[in-house]
């Protein structure tokens, strides 16, 4: 086909295509949750059916985006990790982040009611993406370490700081208070000795956030086959098949990263 005189507007495309070798992690948050969270009467400090839609929604990006291999969330974000080798989308930023967001914000509307039930949506939501390029293994580690530490820092300030509203009956300005300048050790402390609340026996998904990742698993079926002149039989069929699996784990340490080496692959 003949090219317009138009088609020069092509040239004004910026080149976004993202470094070679370098894992591309796409970051998405919540638009503004700290009304979408009240406004939807979401559980203090943690709403498990809220976690539940984004991992849900995490999941759907997952299975239908290609060579996402980790995702990592906790509160209103979650990171997907595109593996270094990728050329979806020739490896376009724009193209990836936009595909992550829009594919991830429309199944949170699609399984709201899935987790939500009588609760209504009442507006819809939105998310925004950002790219991030890391260029090595160590880079890649420390900026899911990175986003699992605040996932542990704000829980636990978060969990000290609800029980001292819900059962230490202290006004939410009155716990802010309480917590101003306070260690890690001292809302354990606070949590234990005024409350009988061991932290590390809080929930892992709240302590951990969420980390998804492909794995093999075996999938049992059963069938029936006639053979002509044979009463009919019934066969279990073992088929091995990749899905998405859910951990709220240690991703910090070497023992996650040891169970599963498939996930990264090597600095060259
Ligand atoms: P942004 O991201 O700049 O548009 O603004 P926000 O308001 O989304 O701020 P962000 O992302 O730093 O903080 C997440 C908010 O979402 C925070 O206000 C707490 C709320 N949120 C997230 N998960 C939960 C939950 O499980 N329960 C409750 N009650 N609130 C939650
Ligand atoms: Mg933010
Ligand atoms: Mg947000
Ligand atoms: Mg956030
Ligand atoms: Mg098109």
């Amino acid at each position: 086909m003949a090219k317009s005189k138009f088609e020069y507007v092509r040239n004004f495309e910026l080149d976004d295509t993202c470094l070679r070798n370098c894992y591309i992690v796409v970051r998405l948050d919540g638009r503004n949750f700290h009304k979408f969270s009240e406004q939807h009467n979401f559980m203090k400090p943690n709403d498990n059916r809220a976690l539940g839609l984004m991992s849900r929604s995490a999941r759907s990006v997952m299975e239908e985006l290609e060579d996402i291999t980790i995702a990592y969330g906790q509160s209103d974000e979650f990171s997907f990790v595109f593996k270094r080798s990728t050329t979806w989308f020739k490896r376009r930023a724009s193209k990836l982040m936009t595909h992550v967001t829009s594919q991830f914000s429309s199944s949170f509307v699609y399984y709201w009611k899935e987790y939500f039930g009588e609760q209504p949506l009442l507006y819809p939501p939105s998310f925004d993406g950002r790219v991030v390029l890391y260029p090595s293994n160590h880079n890649l580690r420390d900026y899911l370490s990175w986003r699992q530490a605040d996932c542990h820092i704000n829980n636990l300030y978060n969990t000290t700081f609800w029980t001292l509203v819900q059962n230490g009956g202290l006004t939410t300005t009155q716990a802010e208070e309480r917590l101003s300048g306070t260690q890690a050790a001292d809302k354990n402390e606070i949590l234990f000795s005024e409350f009988n609340i061991n932290y590390n026996n809080e929930s892992p998904l709240h302590k951990k956030g969420t980390t998804l990742i492909w794995e093999k698993v075996n999938e049992t079926t059963t069938k029936q086959i006639k053979r002509p002149d044979e009463e009919e039989t019934e066969i279990t069929v073992t088929r091995t098949r990749k899905k998405v699996t859910s951990h709220s784990c240690d991703i910090i340490g070497d023992q996650f990263w040891d169970e599963h080496p498939d996930i990264l692959e090597n600095d060259q």
